[in-house]
């Protein structure tokens, strides 16, 4: 279930980790502007491993529906010392970044692992990057930058094109030397989908977790979720109010075998995941696990 070369602790795990958020960016999403200084961004980062994430993901640009692009020295300009702080602190970091020399950077700061939303089709040099670095790469379904994925929303079988083009991306890290053994795929909920195509992904999960590398879901407070809990006028659920159905998606995602979810809040998907892996043995986590959990947490 996982894949090689994460650290102990996320080694170890016997449950589907969770991946907490932290975009140092003014204008993703959910929590955009709120994060770019380094002290709060390190703050939420800390407060987010206390409250149950396993490793904090942390992103210098955001990628929502629009956005334009960070130029590159910005980008590490904002995530090299939010990484260094959270690393010295002794929280695992992940990298989210569609560019090579960020990865680097990042790992060099101290990042375990390489989350690449466009699957290494941003940037020809990140399979060579990441083949050297040695950590876990996460390739994303993409199809093409934020100010137009939106039109790239076309599908006829979403279900077995967005399993046939990440195949051939995790055939294109494999040339490029990434050992598959170190490879995460993620089908990319809302990146270049409209809102049905998320859900017959997500039910679809089996076929995903089919092709024999660890999955990651990234379902948190997404559109499709701010659509599906529209009120009765249609006006979509607001962001702050879709954190118990991305906990529901967590837990039955983490239930059918994903090896990660990503989350802005943490805690209560840290608990969903724990309900699935006692739901999936049929017994309470080790003690290890429990007292591992019991001082992370303070
Ligand atoms: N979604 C976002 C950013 N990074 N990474 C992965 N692997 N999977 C995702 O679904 C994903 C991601 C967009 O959400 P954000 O703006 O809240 O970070």
């Amino acid at each position: 279930m996982h894949p090689d070369g994460l650290p102990l602790a996320l080694s170890q795990l016997e449950r589907t980790a969770v991946m907490g958020v932290v975009n140092v960016t003014p204008d993703s999403f959910s929590d955009g502007g709120r994060y770019l200084d380094v002290n709060a961004a390190v703050s939420h980062g800390v407060a987010l491993h206390r409250s149950g994430a396993d490793v904090i993901d942390v992103g210098g640009e955001s990628t929502r529906p629009g956005a334009v692009r960070v130029d590159s020295h910005e980008e590490r300009q904002r995530v090299v010392p939010v990484i260094e702080r959270l690393v010295a602190a002794g929280v695992p970091v992940s990298i989210d970044t569609m560019r090579a020399e960020t990865a680097v950077d990042a790992v060099r700061a101290g990042a375990c692992m390489v989350n690449d939303v466009s699957g290494g089709l941003a940037d020809p040099e990140m399979y060579a990057a990441v083949s050297t670095l040695g950590v876990p790469y996460i390739a994303m379904h993409w199809r093409g930058h934020s100010d137009r994925m939106n039109d790239l929303a076309q599908y006829d079988d979403v279900v077995a094109e967005v399993l046939q083009e990440l195949g051939a991306r995790v055939t294109a890290a494999e040339a490029a030397g990434i050992p598959r053994s170190r490879i995460v795929i993620d089908p990319g909920l809302g990146f270049a989908k409209e809102p049905d195509h998320n859900w017959v992904i997500l039910r679809s999960l089996p076929d995903f977790l089919e092709v024999g590398l660890p999955v990651l879901i990234g379902a948190s407070r997404k559109r499709f979720i701010g659509a599906l809990l529209a009120d009765a006028e249609g006006s979509p659920r607001a962001l702050d109010g879709r954190d118990r159905a991305t906990d529901a998606i967590s837990a039955i995602a983490a239930h059918a075998g994903v090896w990660a979810v990503r989350v802005h809040d943490v805690a209560g998907t840290a608990d969903a995941v724990r309900v699935a892996a006692a739901w999936r043995s049929g017994s309470a986590p080790r003690s290890s696990e429990a007292a591992q959990t019991g001082s992370s947490h303070g």
